[in-house]
């Protein structure tokens, strides 16, 4: 046996138990008490617990946006993540007219394979449908693993947003395919009225890119990216959905049985909309913006209640200096925030504060990831399944600043957040990649993971 970790407290989204847990290839070769089994590496984690790999299924790194590229590469957001918990990332490869899938993909693939600290996969942004063309191959994209596409509802003049033609189009296409489609709901033309309004009475703080998407603005889109999921009966996963209204209408159409799906963030259910009346409010300038206190509650409540089906971050950094491009007017933030090193220990720790339990974090943050998006061997500590595996440890202080974060960004919005408990060891596959505070792997260690279609209940 390779790896054998003793007396933890094993977490599951459904149990807590202590267990030792043998590692064999790379996978969960055996979990019980006591297990009489000798391994080449033994550890003792009496008084931690162990948890599932988190998988952050929203990431965009070295993404070309906001005039710029985010901060983060394969390399640095891969690094960063193995030091937060996260065993696999999603990234967002963007197809652009002109382009298909596959290539689309397969270009990312390349950039990342060489760079990637933890197992990676993919969703592919559709932004063009090549004249109808580009459905033909969403099959291809599907058999090469790609089994979920996102549309934009908003960025239009960025040339990023689809029709709502467009997007049942390739709804029903995903569908069809045994695939789903992600959405990013806000309403474009209410933006864009908001801030030629803004930018005329000469108001251009960060304040005015959440004034300029007032709650609504997420709720109208939200309710409508419903509505064609419903009336088309076709699967759909909202992405980062901060708003009060819309993830009450997702609980009551997923209450009626409709195939829906809702992604939440950490920096919704930390800071409020106040945060853009900060000196720094710029760097909290993300889309859709952070919401009011009522929205940040709504959001906890619908994760007790089960309507979050997933945590994930949106990692989207920019530096700095990008961010002041927006100093004296909003619209020239790049929008993005940090997070993928953040997202479990945060989730963690307020599980650790009682606010949700061990459980609930872990079905958040890995095991319904897994489930949603066709990642069979990962999200669970289960006989047969990777052995990605965290040790978090419930009573290290932790407080997050820029310097002992493991990106490449230069600031980040949870500076001085102060943690109860934190993640000490990451295992993917069963290589150690973070110890106690430090990158311990190497870039390409992280594989390329194949989905497969299908089921995405039980
Ligand atoms: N929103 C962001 O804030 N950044 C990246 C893309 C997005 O939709
Ligand atoms: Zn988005
Ligand atoms: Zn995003």
């Amino acid at each position: 046996m390779e790896l054998l970790i003793k007396n933890g407290a094993v977490v599951t989204e459904s149990s807590s138990f202590i267990a030792d847990i043998a590692v064999k290839d790379g996978k969960i070769s055996c979990i019980g008490k006591n297990l009489p089994i000798e391994a080449k590496k033994v550890v003792d984690v009496s008084g931690k617990y162990v948890l599932p790999g988190a998988i952050d299924v929203h990431t965009h790194l070295a993404m070309p946006f906001g005039g710029t590229v985010s901060a983060d590469g394969y390399l640095s957001g891969t690094r960063a993540a193995a030091c937060g918990g996260v065993t696999t990332v999603f990234d967002y490869p963007m197809q652009r007219k002109g382009k298909g899938i596959v290539e689309t993909v397969e270009e990312r693939n390349r950039m990342c394979a060489p760079e990637a600290c933890v197992d990676y996969a993919f969703h592919c942004i559709i932004t063009d449908l090549n004249d109808g063309t580009l459905l033909d191959e969403f099959q291809a994209a599907v058999d090469y693993g790609i089994t979920s596409f996102k549309c934009f509802m908003v960025y239009k003049k960025e040339g990023l947003m689809v029709d709502d033609g467009t997007l049942v189009k390739v709804m029903l296409k995903a569908k069809e395919v045994g695939a789903i489609t992600n959405l990013h709901a806000e309403n474009p033309d209410i933006i864009d009225f908001y801030i030629e309004r803004f930018k005329k009475e000469g108001k251009t703080s960060a304040w005015y890119h959440y004034l300029s998407r007032p709650e609504f603005v997420e709720e109208e889109a939200d309710k409508r990216a419903i509505h064609w999921a419903k009336a088309f009966n076709v699967p759909l996963y909202i992405v980062h959905l901060a708003s009060k209204a819309g993830v009450e209408a997702a609980a009551v159409a997923k209450m009626e049985g409709y195939d829906i799906y809702v992604e939440t963030c950490p920096h919704y259910l930390e800071f409020t909309s106040e945060v853009y009346k900060r000196e720094d409010g710029r760097n909290f300038v993300c889309s859709p913006p952070i919401k009011g206190k009522e929205s940040q509650d709504a959001l906890w409540a619908a994760i007790r209640k089960g309507t979050v089906d997933v945590v994930a971050t949106d990692h989207c950094p920019f530096q700095s200096y990008e961010k002041d491009w927006g100093k004296d007017d909003f619209t020239k933030i790049p929008n993005g925030c940090a997070g993928v090193e953040n997202l479990y220990p945060y989730m963690l720790s307020k599980a650790n504060e009682g606010k949700i339990s061990f459980n609930t974090a872990v079905k958040l943050c890995a095991t319904n990831p897994a489930r949603i998006f066709g990642c069979t061997e990962k999200g669970s500590l289960t006989v047969g399944k990777d052995a990605d595996i965290v040790i978090y440890d419930p009573d290290k202080e932790f407080t997050i600043t820029v310097s002992n974060m493991h990106s490449d960004y230069d600031h980040t919005i949870w500076e001085g957040k102060k943690l109860k408990g934190y993640p000490v060891q990451t295992y993917v596959r069963g290589e150690l990649v973070y110890d106690d505070g430090k990158f311990v792997g190497k870039p390409g260690l992280g594989k390329f993971v194949r989905r497969k279609p299908g089921s995405r209940k039980g």
